[in-house]
């Protein structure tokens, strides 16, 4: 499937490429934390692919897999500074950079991920796009990212008491430190290439992630019970420095953007096969994988993680409650 879909959209790109006028050819690094099998990673070797050939060469992605670039917080600081010029970005991690980023990351403020792409095609997601483009981070394409559970070595959770004394992985943003500490666990900020380690050798307990990246990075191995709470669904981007991105043409700029379009409908589709694909694996793998018939209780624990970001930062209500309205 790969190929026929590759293969469409490059055919596609012929006509575009002859728009290429005959400027300085750029060179793009680009961040991917994401190795080979991971969805997104498919999806960023599309994406450079069809920005070289769509813009005739002038801008030449090379991807940089495996987070071999750095950590996250680290790699979207140097987008910032122009120093790494794109990649694959979850918006979690781009929260303390860029307040409006925020919005995706409150625990359980979308009723699923439909619901959160359309307040991201709105202009809730308008606000958030624009402020990551003031602060140097730019989307350009967006990627599904399921949602978030919680997985541990103990037993299964099906309620917040559950999560109370466990301590828990959490991406580097206060909202996830808040949001297990909210249910009496331990919230603990830790770069993704660390948790593996760090679960075998029991410094935490659990973490939380997709079932894609549950599977592709071996936490399934050391983490045998993933409990359905889905409490977070954050949408990723590709991202690109502003900056680099302004100083191309406008015909380059539009060669990107349907590159990063055109990459991100192929990211979708596979994100949809892997899902199920990695659900299937854990399982035939021992893991066991538990619905949570009654999330209310773990909603309802998250009331003062709300109040008190909202009172710190009150200018976020409108876009807050702009979000729960979007049908
Ligand atoms: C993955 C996501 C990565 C990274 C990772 C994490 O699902 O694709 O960008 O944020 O989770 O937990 O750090």
């Amino acid at each position: 499937m790969f190929n026929k879909m590759t293969k469409t959209i490059l055919g596609a790109t012929t006509a575009v490429a002859l728009l290429a006028t005959s400027a300085v050819a750029e060179d793009w690094r680009a961040w991917n934390i994401h190795s080979d099998g991971h969805p997104n990673t498919a999806a960023m070797d599309l994406f450079a692919e069809l920005v070289n050939a769509r813009t005739g060469g002038e801008v030449n992605v090379e991807v940089f897999h495996g987070g071999v670039l750095g950590s996250q917080p680290d790699a979207l600081e140097q987008v910032q500074l122009g120093a790494i010029d794109a990649g694959n970005f979850n918006l979690g991690p781009i929260g303390p950079i860029v307040k409006e980023a925020n919005l995706v990351s409150l625990p359980f403020i979308f009723r699923d991920v439909p619901h959160m792409f359309r307040v991201l095609e709105g202009p809730a997601g308008d606000t958030v796009s624009a402020a990551m483009a003031d602060a140097g981070i730019l989307p350009i394409g967006w990627f599904d990212a399921g949602a978030r559970s919680f997985y541990n070595n103990t037993g299964p959770i099906n309620s917040p008491d559950d999560v109370a004394g466990m301590k828990i992985r959490v991406m580097n943003n206060d909202l996830f430190t808040g949001m297990v500490n909210a249910m009496g666990g331990n919230g603990t900020p830790m770069a993704f290439a660390e948790v593996y380690q760090s679960l075998s050798t029991g410094v935490v307990d659990g973490a939380e992630n997709n079932l894609p990246s549950f599977e592709s990075v071996g936490h399934f191995e050391v983490a045998g019970y993933y409990s359905l709470s889905e409490h977070l669904i954050i949408p990723e981007c590709i991202c690109v420095n502003t900056a680099k991105f302004e100083a191309l043409s406008d015909e380059m700029q539009a060669a990107v953007r349907s590159a990063a379009e055109d990459a991100s409908t192929f990211q979708h589709a596979l994100w949809a096969e892997q899902t199920e694909a990695s659900r299937a694996a854990v399982t035939a793998a021992g893991v066991e994988i538990n619905s949570i018939a009654d999330k209310g209780p773990f909603q309802a624990a998250m009331a003062p993680v709300y109040a008190d970001y909202i009172a710190a930062n009150p200018d976020m209500e409108a876009l807050i409650t702009a979000a729960q309205e979007t049908e």
